[in-house]
């Protein structure tokens, strides 16, 4: 079967304090402590371990960059809502992401994960706030969908979809790191609004 992009992806770097110069469209990808940002972007970009799987979770601050194709880029954020991190925790990552994200021209899209065993949460609503305020697109991806069997993986996509008020088909992206599943449909929901073409990737 013919491969979507991308051709090459390769890791940028880890930023405490900075987001690197680019003029190239950037997609972060943001979600709670564990719900599977790292494994996704490995599927995504065809690699096994380009991301760094956390060992503890919730530890990291870091924002890794990744070039895909010298087209775009994309950012694994560090995870929020880590029970053992305590109070303070959202507001700090909260004022993180506004302080390195906001206004940035070249940020097109946010992925907002849920776990498919919790949906969204409200973290994840106030996230998808953020998108309207900023003028992002959101791009809302419901992972490790392998965990659950055929019939309660439907029943949830119903119930997820009816919570938020979309559609099933056109709304979410139903993804499985393992799997692979929603790989496709997440470049093409990339490549729609950041005028990326399947052809142009070699
Ligand atoms: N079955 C299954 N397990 C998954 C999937 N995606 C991730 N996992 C597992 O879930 C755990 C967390 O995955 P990570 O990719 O490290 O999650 P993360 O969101 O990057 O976590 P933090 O970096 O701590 O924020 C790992 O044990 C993964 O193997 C999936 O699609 N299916
Ligand atoms: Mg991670």
């Amino acid at each position: 079967m013919k491969r979507l992009f991308p051709a090459r992806a390769t890791f940028i770097g880890s930023f405490v304090d900075q987001v690197p110069f680019s003029t190239l469209p950037d997609v972060v990808f943001a979600g709670r402590s564990n719900v599977g940002k790292s494994s996704l972007l490995n599927s995504a970009m065809y690699r096994k371990d380009l991301v760094k799987v956390s060992q503890t979770p919730g530890r990291t601050r870091l924002l890794s960059w990744f070039d895909v194709d010298a087209r775009l880029r994309l950012c694994d954020l560090p995870g929020y809502g880590y029970a053992k991190v305590g109070g303070g925790e959202q507001l700090a990552w909260q004022s993180m992401i506004e302080t390195y994200l906001q206004k940035r021209e070249v940020l097109r899209a946010l992925a907002i994960l849920v776990d498919v065993r919790r949906g969204f949460e409200e973290e994840e609503l106030l996230l998808l706030r953020t998108c309207h305020q900023w003028k992002l697109q959101p791009i809302l991806i419901v992972t490790k969908c392998d965990q659950l069997k055929s019939n309660a993986l439907f029943n949830q996509k119903v119930a997820i979809a009816k919570q938020m008020g979309g559609d099933i088909k056109r709304d979410f992206i139903w993804y499985s790191s393992k799997e692979h599943d929603g790989r496709d449909e997440l470049w093409k929901r990339i490549a729609g609004f950041t005028g990326l073409s399947d052809a142009a990737v070699g």
